[in-house]
């Protein structure tokens, strides 16, 4: 189990189906270790969200590989991929139904305690037993009305309760403020070891503690470190920092 949530892009570049031009992504390689937390940062557009959906398959690459525990993703059933990580995607998708069958969805099977577990992790728990109807609250026409930020720690609770191998936040707490975004990280690092966890965001206090950052500007990896080392070497780094 020594590879369990390695990933390996190797030269990977990326256009979208019958577009012409730049590529999305150009030649990017780097190595995130099982375990490890993986910042990726960079101005919109620069192709933070196109990168990490080459993972689960839901693009393949133009060039190059990206391995998953050391196997080449076009080797790999997406279906089993997509069981091995979850994915909370920028925009949050609660449906019309209770809380608790908004956290299970895509686990039926997960049990109240696990539910219930993931909603601490993911800072959700306090603020549900604050609601009237708790976790059996219906989200949505007619119901509780959540907040961006609660509705992203819901979308977060209901992607750990799967349990993955990795674990990608697409800009998962831009809404979120950020001592509570600090306790999600603090309750994964806690309770989800050995956790692969990708991190996209905008601003820096969101992956300034990951083992290491990626950065990205126009498609292109500039800059791959800890917030030490790019704040001293990275010019476009330092360009975020400042901003
Ligand atoms: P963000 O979310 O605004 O911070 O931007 P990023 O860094 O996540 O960038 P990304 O990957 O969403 O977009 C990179 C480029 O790819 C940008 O020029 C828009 C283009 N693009 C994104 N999604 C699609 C898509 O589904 N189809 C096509 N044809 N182009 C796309």
């Amino acid at each position: 189990d020594g590879v369990k949530g390695r990933i390996d892009f190797e030269r990977v570049s990326f256009s979208y189906e019958g577009e012409q031009g730049e590529p999305v992504l150009k030649n990017i390689t780097f190595t995130c270790l099982p375990g490890e937390t993986l910042g990726i940062i960079g101005s919109t557009g620069s192709g933070k969200s196109s990168l990490v959906g080459l993972i689960p398959r839901f693009y393949d690459v133009t060039e190059g590989t990206i391995r998953v525990n050391g196997v080449d993703v076009r080797k790999i059933d997406p279906k089993w991929l997509r069981e091995k990580m979850s994915i909370v995607p920028q925009k949050t998708t609660l449906f019309t139904g209770t809380v608790m069958e908004n956290i299970r969805w895509g686990k039926e099977d997960a049990t109240c305690e696990e539910v219930e577990q993931a909603a601490k992790m993911a800072q959700a728990h306090d603020f549900l037993v604050r609601t009237p109807d708790g976790y059996e609250a219906r989200v949505g026409q007619g119901g509780i009305n959540f907040s961006g930020g609660q509705k992203q720690r819901l979308s977060i609770a209901r992607a750990l309760v799967r349990q993955p191998e990795i674990l990608i936040l697409d800009d998962s707490t831009s809404a979120v403020d950020v001592a509570t975004e600090a306790k999600i990280k603090e309750a994964l690092r806690e309770y989800a070891q050995g956790l692969t966890c990708i991190l996209i965001a905008q601003r820096i206090t969101s992956v300034m503690d990951a083992d290491k950052i990626v950065v990205l500007d126009h498609g292109e990896l500039v800059g791959i470190g800890t917030h030490e080392s790019l704040r001293e070497t990275c010019r476009v780094y330092q360009e975020i920092f400042q901003s």
